[in-house]
């Protein structure tokens, strides 16, 4: 459960990161697919090579997607209906490949904010993006 000053930090932190969602969103996807091979298989439809139009486009729409999301992690349920059915319906994404998205962004983030980078807010980042997952798992049950 995050606290109230850890979703004012979460929503800060996404707020700063809109204006980059395509870098951060294709970081973090070249990380998955890097580590994580087998998550590739569902983008066979698509070039996600580096450097690709499908992976910065792609890669912003999961950061806006999350940054959506951190406005109002109360409402998590609400804002991501449509993502749930999607995934879990049309795309048929197995659950546990949303942990390792998570593990990578996280990463990502340590990257990218430096020293912004505190254990407070590494903290929080990983609550949060737990609770994201969770929320976007739960209509496969
Ligand atoms: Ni995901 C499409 C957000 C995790 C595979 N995904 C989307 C879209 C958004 C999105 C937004 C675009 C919807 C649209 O166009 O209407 N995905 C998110 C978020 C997370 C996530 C916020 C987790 C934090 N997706 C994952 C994971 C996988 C995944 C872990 C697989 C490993 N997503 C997909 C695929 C598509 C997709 C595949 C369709 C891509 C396409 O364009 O065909």
């Amino acid at each position: 459960m995050l606290s109230k000053k850890e979703k004012q930090l979460i929503r800060e932190i996404w707020e700063r990161l809109t204006p980059v969602a395509e870098d951060i969103g294709a970081d973090a996807l070249l990380r998955m697919f890097a580590s994580y091979p087998g998550t590739k298989t569902y983008f066979s439809h698509l070039d996600i090579g580096p450097g690709s139009a499908h992976l910065s486009s792609h890669g912003k729409k999961i950061v806006l997607a999350i940054a959506e999301g951190a406005k109002d992690i109360s409402q998590l349920t609400v804002t991501l209906a449509p993502l749930q059915t999607l995934h879990a319906y049309q795309l048929r994404i197995d659950p546990t490949n949303f942990k390792l998205l998570s593990y990578c962004l996280l990463v990502t983030l340590a990257c990218y904010m430096g020293e912004g980078f505190t254990p407070e807010a590494h903290a929080a980042i990983d609550k949060f993006l737990s609770a994201f997952s969770a929320v976007l798992a739960e209509k496969y049950r």
